[in-house]
């Protein structure tokens, strides 16, 4: 009856009182007979010790290993995991310290159905849905019930953090609170299940759990990115959101880029929320291709951004490295994020040449030897030309940001960068015009409450259907999104200036499918629009019912050859008609009674002006 047993000590553990007043004697004796494999104990902060005493108590792992941060350090893993057979090296001489990995096929993009907010009130994380509507808007366990489902950590070993002994002090000096997060792949030896690929994890038990009011994260069975780099998605955006609705600032899914105007000088920052897998680490580090910008990327996909005292918002990036997507990256369409993967890197699902480079679909040009035998990412031979994918549709490369040729010298920089635009985008087929700009903050606001794709390899969702992914957050909303749309709402207030509100469609296709837009290089022609409307120059926009269109002619189009503007804006009323009925529906069955009542009145205005047909 061990499982008892261990979980009355959970119930034990959660008396966080207790725990507060305990020597630290009794902390240390918690930790029983786990031998320290790296670091030192004693030398970590109060409260970190103990959160470490409970969870060794619970998970029993061989060892305790305090991570440093440092390249040593890095270098040991790696070992460890050739060793093992988790990771193995590119051996090609284009590249330094890059590193293969394949996953168990079965853990390969975020589980959105196995990833929870546990709140007390079901109401702090979603909203009221109408009668016999499923939400979709946030997902809620009561913590009783998380309790129940974290019983599977009792026995299951296994840590995971980016840290850096600078964590420490910050702990030391400060008054000693810091996110709580604990990871595990779930599958303790002796294992019951069989390992594939080198790669333990425990899909049937996946479990990821955020508690806003302890401010805890705990991740069970998965090994993938968004689902076990808790410090991304769990902490940055879901926990942070959080936070920054009690402090006023936002937490958002959102790139970081700097738009330097060669001929002024003048440098613009914009944010841009795109759902995963639509285009933000692409356009992050764009290469122009029109020569009056230079762009320098802050950030990839997750943007902290708070008003300073004069009421200017800049946004930090809180990452330390970028996760994107392989298939579709080369050097035509990214070289910026080819160039930054090609040392120190880790490709997970992709294939791999006979040479030792890495490939995925979009690198048929680029590879050395084009007839060279290929390894998919299922570990199975093929070549080019072959039915299947090379690579997953949701492999990644991992880097450090640092390493990208045009990271911003800001990057890092503790005050951030000032923000002139946000830009809200998806992959719509159909309807959605290039690009518009919203009437104001509140009609903006309405317009990213609105956002929808068709889905991606990034989570578990098949096929192709249009989603709503509202402010491009739907996973990775932390609380009510009813709350969340009126802290948006509430923060345009003196002294703050608050940006510009665009939207953007790279995927408008024609009637035989194809995209109409070439995208990449070429979005910089959209963003030196959105620029100058930034910069107030006028004469470049035309009102339409959902916004205002550029005008023709106020796109630089020099070189692209043959467009057709009509089709890439034209706004088809029967289609803007059913567009905003659907998204009325889907607010008032979704966030019901919690929807401000400025998104409610901007919507129906916005319907009137589609019924009244001000197209111009
Ligand atoms: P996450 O990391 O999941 O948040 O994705 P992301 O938003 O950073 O998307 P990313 O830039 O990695 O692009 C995803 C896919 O869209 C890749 O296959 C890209 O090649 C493709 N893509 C990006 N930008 C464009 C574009 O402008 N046009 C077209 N047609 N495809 C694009
Ligand atoms: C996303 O899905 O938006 C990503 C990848 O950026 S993951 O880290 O898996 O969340
Ligand atoms: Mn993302």
């Amino acid at each position: 009856m061990a499982t008892q047993r261990q979980s009355s000590q959970i119930e034990d553990f959660d008396d966080e009182d207790n725990l507060f007043y305990e020597v630290h004697e009794v902390v240390v004796r918690k930790l029983g007979h786990v031998p320290i494999a790296k670091g030192d104990f004693h030398l970590l902060p109060v409260g970190v010790q103990r959160f470490i005493a409970k969870w060794v108590q619970i998970c029993q792992p061989r060892g305790l290993y305090i991570c440093d941060g440092s390249q040593a350090e890095a270098t040991e893993i790696i070992h460890k995991l050739e060793d093992r057979g988790t990771l193995h090296k590119l051996t090609s001489k284009k590249y330094e310290s890059n590193y293969i990995c394949r996953t168990d096929p079965a853990d390969v993009a975020r589980v959105e159905s196995k990833t929870w907010m546990c709140t007390e009130n079901k109401y702090d994380t979603v909203p009221h849905v109408a009668t016999g509507a499923q939400g979709i808007l946030g997902r809620w366990l009561s913590p009783d019930d998380a309790k129940k489902s974290m019983k599977s950590f009792e026995g299951c070993m296994a840590v995971m953090a980016r840290v850096s002994n600078e964590v420490w002090k910050v702990l030391a000096e400060g008054d000693g609170e810091f996110v709580k997060c604990l990871h595990s792949m779930g599958c303790p030896r002796p294992s019951q299940r069989k390992i594939i690929n080198h790669w333990p994890c425990n899909p049937e038990g996946v479990f990821i759990g955020h508690f806003p009011a302890k401010r805890e994260i705990a991740s069970f069975g998965s090994g993938y990115g968004g689902n076990s780099l808790l410090g991304k998605k769990c902490f940055a955006l879901r926990i942070a959101c959080n936070i920054a609705r009690e402090e006023g600032w936002l937490a958002e899914h959102m790139l970081i880029m700097g738009l330097t105007n060669k001929k002024t000088g003048k440098e613009t920052f914009v944010c841009a929320a795109f759902p995963s897998a639509c285009g933000k680490t692409n356009m992050a580090m764009l290469t122009p291709s029109i020569p009056d910008y230079d762009v320098r990327c802050v950030g990839d996909d997750i943007a902290w951004l708070k008003f300073d005292k004069d009421g200017v918002l800049h946004a930090i990036n809180p990452e330390a490295g970028f996760f994107g997507v392989c298939p579709g990256t080369n050097m035509k369409t990214n070289p910026n994020a080819m160039l930054t993967c090609m040392k120190n890197s880790i490709f997970t699902n992709v294939a791999e040449t006979a040479d030792g480079e890495f490939f995925w679909e979009g690198l048929e040009d680029e590879i050395e030897n084009k007839s060279v035998s290929i390894t998919n990412w299922l570990g199975q031979p093929w070549k080019i030309g072959d039915g299947g994918k090379a690579a997953h549709p949701n492999s990644r490369f991992c880097c450090p940001a640092s390493q990208c040729p045009i990271i911003h010298p800001k990057w890092e920089d503790k005050k951030g960068v000032p923000i002139s635009a946000f830009i809200f985008g998806g992959r719509r087929p159909q309807g959605v015009p290039l690009v518009f700009e919203s009437f104001g903050w509140e009609h903006g606001v309405m317009v990213g409450a609105c956002v929808k794709s068709e889905a991606t390899a990034a989570a578990e969702f098949k096929g192709k259907q249009i989603m709503h992914d509202p402010m491009a957050m739907r996973p990775f909303l932390g609380y009510n999104f009813g709350k969340y749309l009126e802290h948006w709402l509430s923060l345009d207030k003196a002294p703050n200036k608050v940006p510009k509100i665009f939207h953007v469609n790279w995927f408008r296709v024609d009637d035989k499918g194809q995209f109409l837009w070439p995208g990449f290089g070429d979005n910089i022609r959209v963003l030196d629009w959105i620029v100058r409307r930034c910069e107030g120059e006028e004469n470049m926009s035309i009102k339409s019912p959902i916004g205002h269109l550029p005008k023709k002619g106020s796109i630089n189009l020099n070189g692209l050859g043959k467009l057709d503007w009509d089709q890439l804006f034209s706004l088809p009323k029967h289609y803007w008609e059913a567009d905003n009925d659907e998204s009325r529906h889907f607010l008032n069955q979704q966030v019901g009674e919690d929807l401000p009542k400025v998104i409610r009145e901007q919507l129906k205005a916005q319907g009137q002006r589609i019924e009244e047909e001000l197209f111009y």
